[in-house]
């Protein structure tokens, strides 16, 4: 009797112990649009194990596709399906007006360093995002860069005259068509799932992405002309559903902003060479790609028509987009030294 009584006690005492440990740890979920071992996986799977080494709690990472397109994982972030997620101003920049100004070209330098200290080190990065983020209820923990955009085209190009008559496949936000109209083009929003798609039966003629995601998309088999045209960077964001976030405990929330920038070193080791890289393994797979690089002669007819884009900006995003116009340069200013 004495036996069985220590027994069950102590099989309660377990489970109660179970119980709680359970309740105190979570499986929480993150959605990115990209696959595995892509940039915005290197960074999930950094802020992965950083949770999970760190604390009891768990996370699922759901890559593209899995969940749907980013439009999709960013609602369901919104709605607190998902905790986490990571999308890209190209798609937020719909919901976020102000996130779309990494599509003025010309703004950001194409030096790596100076690109990756202005991401460090920017208040309108660091502190003016994170309020405009907020409003739509997400907490933002980091954005960082991906990879400077060159453009795949069916043929290579060097002026914006050869642009005419061109369907070039941009994301989903207004600014940028008004930078490929600028630069003589025709833009075609659509979103990440039908670009090979319409590069292959071409509705499309071309895009602009990163060299990694162009070699691990296989852009380049359907769009073999690559342009590099000095115009910018792609750029990302990853956070969490805001009241999730709130809800957490202090301590848990120094976990997430701790994993977050862990993951942050780990992508930006993972990016430094990342596009030399990707280069040479589209050139050992196709011997149909040409490479341009733009010489500063021709990239000046292109940077000629980016202060029209900028107007459009601020006509978009009316006095808060001018006053972050304003610091995003002065931050530039400040690691350029210019
Ligand atoms: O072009 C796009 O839509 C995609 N490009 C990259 C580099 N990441 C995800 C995004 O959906």
């Amino acid at each position: 009797m004495k036996a069985t009584k220590l027994l069950t006690t102590a099989s309660i005492g377990a489970l109660l112990f179970g119980m709680s440990a359970a309740a105190q740890s979570a499986n929480w979920r993150y959605a990115h649009e990209e696959f595995e071992g892509d940039v915005q996986d290197v960074f999930a799977v950094a802020f992965k194990e950083y949770i999970e080494e760190n604390s009891d709690n768990t996370l699922q990472i759901y890559r593209f596709g899995e969940l749907g397109e980013s439009d999709d994982i960013m609602e369901q972030t919104q709605a607190g399906i998902l905790q986490f997620v990571n999308q890209s101003p190209g798609f937020t920049g719909a919901l976020i007006p102000e996130a779309q100004i990494f599509f003025i070209p010309y703004l950001l330098p194409t030096d790596e360093e100076t690109v990756l200290r202005f991401f460090d080190e920017s208040v309108a990065i660091n502190e003016m995002f994170p309020e405009l983020y907020a409003e739509q209820g997400l907490e933002l923990l980091k954005m960082y860069p991906e990879g400077e955009m060159v453009v795949t085209l069916d043929e290579p190009f060097t002026a914006p005259e050869d642009l005419r008559g061109k369907n070039i496949r941009i994301m989903t936000n207004p600014l940028l068509s008004e930078t490929y109209r600028a630069f003589g083009a025709t833009p075609t929003p659509l979103p990440w799932g039908e670009v090979y798609g319409g590069l292959q039966t071409g509705i499309i003629q071309g895009q602009e992405n990163p060299l990694f995601w162009i070699e691990s998309g296989g852009l380049y088999e359907v769009s073999p002309n690559l342009v590099f045209t000095g115009h910018g960077w792609f750029t990302t964001a990853m956070m969490a559903n805001q009241d999730f976030f709130n809800g957490l405990s202090e301590e848990e929330q120094h976990l997430v902003r701790d994993a977050a920038g862990h993951a942050y070193s780990v992508t930006i080791e993972h990016i430094s060479g990342l596009a030399e890289e990707s280069l040479a393994k589209i050139q050992e797979a196709s011997d149909e790609v040409t490479v341009t690089r733009l010489t500063e002669e021709q990239i000046q007819a292109f940077r000629e028509r980016a202060p029209q884009v900028e107007e459009r900006f601020v006509e978009m995003t009316g006095e808060r987009g001018a006053e972050l116009l304003e610091q995003f340069k002065a931050d530039l200013e400040a690691v350029t030294g210019e």
